[in-house]
């Protein structure tokens, strides 16, 4: 993948080691990292299903609420709705890329697999988000709240650079527990975690080799409709 043209901010933070005070943490239950879902092989051909992805959707910067001020991460979607944000729409899905008009590109088999073995609910995903975090990215603490569908979880999958990720509990102030999610890693916020808040530190450069050019590849599926 070709690195996108952006500058990402510097990022001094550290990766927060595990303390005998997090030992104590209580992250909401529904929560769940399941390592290494996606063999190295699984890793490179979901690799150029996205790469494919991004050719007919490509990245582009979103910009937050009301302020304009640009994301860290690059984004694009694939499957029927994508999440997008800007200055004058703010947070929202939508059927259609946000710079070329187009309908996003289909999900790749092999999410749609994980959904349907892992999510535990009874309908299929509409929306997967992919981030691209460069160098220097992160991705604020946030709950996700823009999907109509509580019973259905957050699955998402890492690709590339390991990532410091943190979860906390329902109030943004509840204390949170950091990790680092690896290439292959699958994350799941269901149930009573379904709404906790999360984000990325910082991501850990030159820890994979899978995308060309370095950086990390999250992608994110939702279901954005309810079910009935
Ligand atoms: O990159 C990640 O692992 C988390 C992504 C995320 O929180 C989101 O897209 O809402």
């Amino acid at each position: 993948m070709r690195k996108p043209a952006m500058t990402a901010p510097p990022d001094k933070k550290k990766p927060v080691s595990k303390t005998s005070q997090q030992a104590s943490i209580t992250i909401p239950a529904g929560f769940r990292v399941l390592a290494g879902v996606l063999s190295a092989a699984a890793q490179k051909t979901l690799l150029t299903d996205i790469e494919s992805i991004i050719l007919a959707a490509p990245l582009f910067q979103p910009t937050m609420p009301r302020t304009g001020k640009p994301f860290s991460v690059m984004m694009t979607n694939c499957g029927q709705l994508g999440w997008v944000s800007d200055k004058v729409g703010g947070y929202r899905y939508q059927p259609t890329h946000l710079v070329t008009g187009s309908t996003w590109p289909p999900m790749p088999q092999v999410l749609l697999d994980l959904w349907t073995d892992l999510a535990g609910c009874e309908g299929p995903p509409e929306a997967c988000l992919i981030n691209y975090y460069p160098a220097g990215a992160k991705m604020g603490s946030h709950q996700d709240r823009d999907e109509n569908e509580p019973r259905a979880p957050v699955l998402s999958v890492s690709l590339g650079d390991d990532a410091v990720f943190h979860v906390g509990g329902l109030k943004r102030t509840d204390p949170k527990v950091r990790m680092t999610l690896r290439s292959g890693d699958v994350c799941l916020l269901g149930g009573p975690a379904r709404f906790a808040f999360h984000g990325i530190d910082r991501v850990l450069p030159g820890t994979s080799d899978l995308v060309p050019g370095g950086g990390r590849l999250n992608l994110t599926l939702r279901r954005v409709t309810r079910f009935d």
